[in-house]
């Protein structure tokens, strides 16, 4: 069927209702009403969260990047246990995720302060979404940066 056929069949079959109905009009097919609005009564403030920014390495509460997050532009930092996440809370023991936005620099995550016990490296412009396979979630006690690359 060619469409100016289709075109057509549609017209009569409109003209054939709109004299059988007289000239009642059907609601147009678009207008649906509007949906229930499933909006959530109780909003996860924590979960709010933020990109790394350039030139800064990034910690962050859950995994994923999300939660409550802590953003450094310093170089090393041999004990975190009084710094605070964006909602004042300890670092150490929330960490989950971290991302490595310092140009050409490596962030190393370490298990104990003074970059003591096991540690990950996360190479410049990357992440690692969850520390959990790694040993280190929610424990990350110091932080090391440098130009020493991973595995090195
Ligand atoms: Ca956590």
């Amino acid at each position: 069927m060619t469409m100016s056929a289709a075109r057509r069949r549609v017209t009569l079959a409109a003209t054939a209702a709109a004299l059988a109905g007289g000239l009642t009009v059907a609601a147009p097919a678009h207008a649906h009403p509007a949906g229930p609005a499933h909006v959530s009564a109780v909003a996860d403030l924590s979960a709010a969260s933020r990109p790394c920014p350039s030139n800064r390495w990034c910690l962050y509460q859950n995994t994923n990047y999300g939660g409550a997050y802590y953003f450094a532009k310093r170089s090393s930092d041999s004990n975190l246990s009084n710094n605070k996440m964006s909602d004042g809370r300890s670092i150490t023991r929330r960490t989950s995720s971290a991302w490595n936005n310092l140009p050409n620099k490596f962030v190393r995550l370490y298990y104990e302060r003074n970059w003591g016990g096991p540690h990950v490296c996360i190479r410049p412009g990357t992440g690692i979404k969850n520390l959990r396979p790694y040993g280190l979630d929610n424990h990350v006690y110091s932080i090391g940066v440098s130009t020493a690359a991973c595995g090195s």
